[in-house]
């Protein structure tokens, strides 16, 4: 078998030489200006060496949307490509040792070995994802009108069965529990019956709920709409909620950030799941309009940071059973996937860091006296602290690069892969 380039860890450090620069100035003079607030520099640089996001397998690919897709030199034509991707990411981020597969898209032949090739790689395997909103080649009944909520109780037990396949690949994978987004709904007033529809999602999720072993979890994803236009089954957060109660404890609510209206408020979705103890995970990404799964804080960074907030308050006031996945999800239509996804994990690394910086007491005193000027304050001034110095030390304490973008874009690591995978024909239309 021909010889995978890999970027070795001898080339970034010798990298790092050349970016180190004055990164150590930085830090040090950061460090004082926290410190001069009590805040120990240390303590947050660990923090942010021990933050972990999973990566989408389905991201390493060039994505597209209905209209086109335009697809890149050296794209990973297989699971074992997207995941020798996966690796790079690693290895250059040091905070992405985790990837989410989607079945069928990835299904592997053999479990076992796509398990030893990831764990070669410091890899491991995060929540399963299914997928009954396409039909698959040979499949029986069509998905069109819907899965786990079909009218004809046939398609909704193909969906089922599906989602358990999922959970059997999983159990060989070591996952440990499996994301369920369905796309189901109508395009018109009437098509679907509201109430009938969830009773046959609860019902469905009942089936696939009990096929969970003990120690995994579910995780609902609700999104407002697309594919279906006009009305989605489990199109927002209370619905989500309210069948993740319903299921058990096992169940519990994904936040995917572009699945909600524009302006809806996010942060407090977060706050209110976090209380409910229902607060299972994220797909993060960005948006502008609808769920454009665009680079996380590429369009709206402070929103970013107002649910890092939320994150990190129920981290230090220890909320029982607080220990949400961190996931991206993202269509990286027109970047190199590789450079988005190591800097959109350095863009949670930051929020995570900067709302560690936040003064808890100064912003609850601030609450309790009717202050709201001065509890903006208190959060703008951690989110306008450039705490880079803080990101950059911790990836590089770990073995990784400086700059992540620079040291793969002089690897040449996309050029050799596109060397090395034969060119992938564009496809006309759609995610990869
Ligand atoms: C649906 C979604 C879901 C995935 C898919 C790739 O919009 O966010 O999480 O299954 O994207
Ligand atoms: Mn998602």
């Amino acid at each position: 078998m021909a010889t995978r380039f890999e970027i070795d860890d001898a080339f970034i450090a010798e990298r790092n030489q050349v970016a180190k620069g004055f990164l150590e100035d930085d830090y040090d003079s950061l460090g004082d200006k926290l410190g001069r607030n009590n805040v120990n520099i240390g303590d947050l640089t660990a923090k942010a060496q021990a933050f972990q996001v999973a990566l989408p397998s389905w991201g390493v690919g060039t994505g597209g949307t209905r209209f086109a897709r335009f697809p890149g030199p050296g794209e990973p034509r297989n699971i074992y490509e997207k995941l020798e991707d996966c690796g790079t990411i690693l290895k250059l981020v040091r905070s992405t040792s985790a990837v989410s597969l989607h079945i069928p898209w990835d299904k592997p032949e053999d479990p076992a070995e796509l398990r030893k090739f990831a764990r070669e790689r410091a890899l491991h395997f995060d929540a399963m994802n299914s997928n009954t909103f396409q039909d698959q080649p040979g499949q029986k009944l069509s998905y069109k009108f819907g899965s786990l909520t079909h009218p004809d109780s046939g398609v909704r037990q193909q969906a089922v069965e599906h989602n358990i396949e999922c959970i059997e690949t999983g159990k060989i994978l070591g996952s440990k529990s499996l994301t369920v987004w369905i796309g189901d709904g109508g395009n018109f007033p009437g098509q679907i019956d509201p109430r009938r529809a969830l009773e046959r999602y609860l019902e469905s999720m009942h089936a696939i709920y009990k096929a969970l072993p003990d120690d995994w979890n579910v995780f609902l994803e609700h999104k407002l709409y697309e594919p279906s236009f006009y009305s989605t089954v489990i199109n927002d957060w209370g619905t989500s909620y309210y069948c993740a109660r319903e299921l058990g404890a096992k169940a519990r609510c994904l936040v995917d950030l572009g699945h909600h209206a524009p302006n809806v408020n996010i942060e407090m979705i977060v706050a209110r799941l976090i209380q409910f103890g229902k607060l299972g995970g994220f797909h993060f990404n960005d948006s502008k309009y609808g769920d454009d799964d665009l680079d996380a804080g590429s369009i709206k960074p402070f929103q970013l940071f107002l649910i890092f907030n939320e994150l990190v308050d129920a981290e230090l006031s220890a909320v029982p059973h607080f220990d949400p996945c961190y996931m991206l999800d993202q269509s990286h239509n027109v970047t190199d996937p590789i450079e988005s996804l190591m800097l959109s994990a350095n863009e949670l690394v930051r929020a995570y860091v900067q709302a560690h910086l936040v003064d808890r007491q100064g912003l609850t005193e601030a609450q309790e006296e009717c202050d709201p000027l001065m509890a903006l304050a208190i959060l703008k001034k951690a989110f306008t602290t450039d705490v880079t110095p803080i990101v950059a030390l911790a990836r590089e304490r770990v073995g990784g690069a400086i700059d992540p973008v620079a040291t793969y874009r002089s690897s040449g690591y996309r050029k050799r892969k596109a060397g090395e995978r034969e060119a992938v024909r564009a496809s006309l239309t759609g995610i990869v």
